[in-house]
């Protein structure tokens, strides 16, 4: 016999175990007219350990959107002025709110009008009066569904390092924080050396394999509180936060000199692969300024005969 226990939970445990930390509380808006309605959502999702922000004004919507950020959306379906259906257009026209989940909570019960507002880009209808178990259960499994998607679009898969755009997200994140605490940051690019001939000579899944090494290495040798991306095929890109450039640079040409001794296996012979890297320190400017010092530099370390760090 199996005990009863709720999925949902065990499931939040068992990450909560591989992760070592707790899970994050699901960031929830509510738009409902009913002052009464929302008030009992506000309830049961507090009760439930998630973040709910209840608005009753439809046309409050977009500045809710911005400032709370929301995992999962929950709309009413009829209120004065505009419709859920209405809403849920305005917020699936937002590339960024693509694929946030849309729940409908509302007293409609003609099948045919619930289909029709699920086509506009919602992802359930719930009916009203609704079980809060009910509620809880749909939002839960909605936002954890939400997030493993997100984890995954985010990452680079062959070295589950942060993708492309998504380091260039992190990089305007970070520009923005510096900025506010008034604090130097830092974002350097590396560049395999000679890598093709590491394929041609190995082969690609050995190519492949100094990759997820260098990843590795990388993830050991910095700061948690440093991002690291694959940029490119054998290109990455990092950015510290809170850190001065002769910090930068003398910590980069330690894991640069380390890596070099590295042995890269392949059968019987082993073999060695360096880097070249350009660092450049935030000034105030762009992140695409910033993006184009930091190659300037990884450029100039190229010229200079490759396997060191130009800042
Ligand atoms: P340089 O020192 O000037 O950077 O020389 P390089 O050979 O590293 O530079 P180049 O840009 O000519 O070659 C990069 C190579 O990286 C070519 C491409 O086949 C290889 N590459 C890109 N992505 C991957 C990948 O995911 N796996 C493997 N194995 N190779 C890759
Ligand atoms: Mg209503
Ligand atoms: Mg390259
Ligand atoms: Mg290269």
């Amino acid at each position: 016999f199996y005990p009863a226990v709720d999925p949902g939970q065990l499931i939040e445990k068992i990450e909560s175990y591989t992760h070592g930390n707790t899970v994050e509380p699901y960031r929830v808006l509510v738009l409902d007219d009913s002052r009464a309605q929302a008030k009992f959502m506000e309830t049961v999702l507090k009760k439930a350990g998630m973040t709910a922000h209840i608005i009753t004004d439809p046309m409050q919507i977009i500045h809710a959107l911005e400032e709370f950020s929301p995992e999962i959306i929950v709309l009413d379906m009829y209120m004065p002025g505009c419709t859920g259906m209405e809403i849920a257009r305005v917020i699936r026209q937002q590339d960024k709110l693509h694929s946030v989940p849309i729940i409908y909570l509302s007293a409609e019960e003609d099948v045919s009008k619930q289909l029709h507002a699920m086509s506009l880009g919602g992802d359930d209808f719930l009916t009203k009066p609704i079980d809060p178990k009910h509620l809880v259960a749909t939002i839960h499994n909605r936002g954890r569904r939400a997030r493993s998607l997100l984890a995954l679009m985010i990452r680079d898969s062959l070295t589950g390092l942060f993708n492309h755009t998504h380091t260039l997200h992190l990089l305007d994140q970070e520009i923005a924080r510096a900025k506010q605490k008034d604090q130097p940051m830092c974002f350097a690019m590396i560049d395999i050396d000679y890598f093709k001939k590491v394929n041609d000579t190995f082969g690609h899944p050995i190519g492949d394999r100094v990759l997820r090494s260098l990843s590795m290495f990388l993830k050991q040798r910095l700061r948690k509180s440093d991002h690291i991306g694959r940029y490119g095929g054998e290109e990455f890109a990092i950015i510290l936060p809170d850190t001065r450039e002769s910090d930068a640079r003398n910590v980069l040409n330690e894991i640069r000199e380390r890596f070099s001794e590295l042995q890269q296996p392949a059968g019987d012979r082993d073999f060695n692969v360096t880097f070249s890297c350009g660092v450049a320190a935030w000034t105030g400017d762009s992140s695409q300024s910033l993006c184009e010092r930091a190659d300037r530099a990884l450029y100039k370390s190229k010229e200079l005969g490759r396997n060191c760090v130009t800042a």
